[in-house]
């Protein structure tokens, strides 16, 4: 299932994860041949999974179609799925439902009238590229195809609560909040229909309505503000959560928040109002077995590695991860960095400045800001990764995605992960300065430059009038063969990598220009040739854990200087 918990207890759910009919259809000629009626011929797979993972599939990139036959008892019937790679055309019975564009976030079709008994559901999913595809074709992950995370079915009766976002202001003292929520409702019934609406913050009863609605109308409703007090504030790794629950007579949605207050200011990042360190790390959500579709005994696995090492942060390179794992954040206080697909190397110059591809990354932050809202562990939305923002053809972008994501993105700070860090034009868009720099790594330098790089980057903040704005050190790391040990300071070693990652934590953790760190990165990931980067195994080896999670030297490392710096504080 796509959380941790059970959304609804009232509204009956039924979860059509495990196997579906399958057929790759290379030609692209399934919709003249009728599948989406159902498919007539093809292998199992399991669904969430990438078809990568199927023997004979591991490149394929192509249109392939998934049916799944289940009964229902019929009525208004919600189809919810959790992530499907990357473009999908949802057919029930053979009737289009609709599509959806973009591998990492959730969408759903609501459908009426549903009769009781069998149908088929099939889905036709593309994962080939065009010119305005996000991600573009190049990047330095692998990109697998499949419906990726959880898909189920919900029966929906009578007036329903299909959204809920929750706002709130904490008092100066951090001991009070102001809250409201907006609640998007949906009559599912055939006839007018009245409920008593009412809104439960850990089972006190915070607002309670008389509502009418027609036949199939949506309504959103805001409550008035409330107040709460005493508030147990959500805090990093003091994690403090409480229950959310809209109730109406028929039909009820659970969710959780946090109550924190993330700031940026005079160069630091505060969390509650004290100065925090980010000890973070990257991490793609990938695994040789399972690609992108994880099971959450992994995700759990990941994040035990995670805090053990250490960490209070986690960013999710380059996608909204799934949200399983933002709960398991959620409920032991990591701190989340979340972005959209934006991979700024294969990005040309004339596609970041096209309206129809900026309009396509802002669906997907509304996307993200929308479905992540609640989830206190997120603190920092990416708008995009190593664009070209030295570039006039970039600022558009950066302007819009950021002032979307202020605007509608909650209390959390917007940034984006430079490379073009002396040049870029674009850090007016963001409230923290991330900068990604492999010295050490690629290109000549030694070690040694860091010091001399972290003093340019300081005039050129000055320069720019931007001392006030923290600077994180988005990516920094190299690579290592898992295994692979000289006596010599050879790259590729493990000896190296351990070093590299040594030198440059201790080097910002003693700079008070850096408020955080962003390891590049947690696990070795699979990356494809064809996708432009000749990588050795085809596999990004920058992991401090392998691609199987078994630790390198630096991970050892990494662990000794992150506890010690959770001691000492900045
Ligand atoms: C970039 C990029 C990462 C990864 C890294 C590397 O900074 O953002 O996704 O490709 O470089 O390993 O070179």
């Amino acid at each position: 299932m796509n959380r941790l918990f059970d959304e609804h207890e009232k509204r009956a759910v039924r979860s059509l994860d495990g196997t579906w009919k399958f057929c790759a259809d290379p030609q692209d000629e399934g919709e003249a041949r009728g599948y989406a009626q159902g498919l007539p011929e093809g292998t199992h797979v399991t669904v969430p999974g990438v078809w990568n993972t199927e023997l004979g599939l591991l490149d394929y990139e192509g249109v392939a179609w998934y049916e799944k036959r289940f009964f229902t008892e019929g009525g208004t019937l919600r189809f919810r799925f959790g992530a499907v790679m990357t473009e999908a055309k949802v057919y029930l019975d053979g009737e289009a439902l609709g599509d959806h564009y973009g591998g990492f976030c959730q969408f759903d079709f609501v459908v009426r009238d549903v009769t009781p008994g069998y149908h088929v559901l099939t889905v036709r999913v593309d994962n080939r590229f065009d010119a305005r595809s996000i991600p573009q074709k190049k990047v330095d992950w692998y990109h697998y195809g499949g419906i990726t995370r959880s898909v189920s079915i919900e029966r929906l009766q009578g007036i329903c609560a299909l959204y809920q976002q929750f706002d709130y202001t904490l008092s100066a003292d951090l001991t009070a909040a102001v809250c409201h929520s907006t609640i998007e409702l949906y009559n599912a019934a055939g006839r007018k229909s009245k409920t008593r609406l009412r809104l439960f913050v850990d089972g006190a009863e915070v607002f309670a309505a008389d509502v009418f609605l027609q036949a199939g109308e949506s309504k959103t409703l805001i409550t008035p503000d409330f107040s709460l007090s005493d508030i147990r504030l959500w805090d990093v790794l003091a994690p403090q959560l409480y229950d959310l629950r809209v109730v109406t007579d028929t039909d009820d949605l659970i969710d959780r928040v946090g109550f924190r207050l993330v700031e940026a200011k005079e160069g630091k990042i505060l969390l509650n109002g004290r100065e925090i360190e980010l000890r973070g790390i990257n991490r793609h959500e990938d695994h040789p077995d399972w690609g992108m579709a994880f099971p959450q005994g992994l995700m759990k696995r990941d994040l035990d590695i995670v805090l053990n090492m250490g960490c209070n942060t986690v960013r999710g390179s380059h996608y909204p991860n799934s949200r399983a794992f933002l709960d398991m954040l959620d409920e032991t206080g990591v701190l989340f960095w979340s972005e959209i697909p934006i991979w700024g190397c294969g990005f040309a110059p004339e596609t970041l400045a096209d309206p129809a591809v900026i309009e396509r990354g802002l669906a997907m932050h509304r996307e993200m800001a929308r479905y992540y809202y609640n989830h206190p562990s997120i603190v920092i939305w990416g708008t995009h990764n190593e664009i070209r923002s030295d570039l006039p053809e970039s600022v558009e972008m950066s302007k819009q995605y950021y002032e979307y994501l202020k605007a509608n993105g909650g209390n959390r700070l917007v940034t984006f992960a430079s490379n073009m860090v002396m040049d870029s034009i674009c850090y007016a868009y963001c409230d923290v300065i991330s900068l990604n720099v492999y010295i050490g790594w690629y290109g000549s330098k030694p070690l040694e430059a860091w010091g001399g790089f972290l003093d340019s980057f300081r005039h050129k903040r000055a320069e720019l009038g931007m001392e006030h704005k923290a600077v994180v050190m988005s990516e920094f790391g190299g690579a290592a063969i898992y295994g692979h040990h000289t006596f010599d300071d050879l790259k590729g070693t493990e000896e190296y990598q351990a070093k590299l990652l040594a030198y440059c934590l201790e080097l910002f953790h003693a700079d008070p220009m850096i408020a955080g760190t962003y390891i590049w990165q947690f696990c070795d990931i699979r990356t494809a040739p064809q996708m432009g980067l000749d990588r050795a195994r085809s596999y990004n080896n920058k992991g401090i854990v392998n691609e199987y999670r078994r630790p390198k030297m630096s991970y050892h490392a990494v662990k000794a200087l992150y506890h010690r710096f959770a001691k000492e504080g900045k």
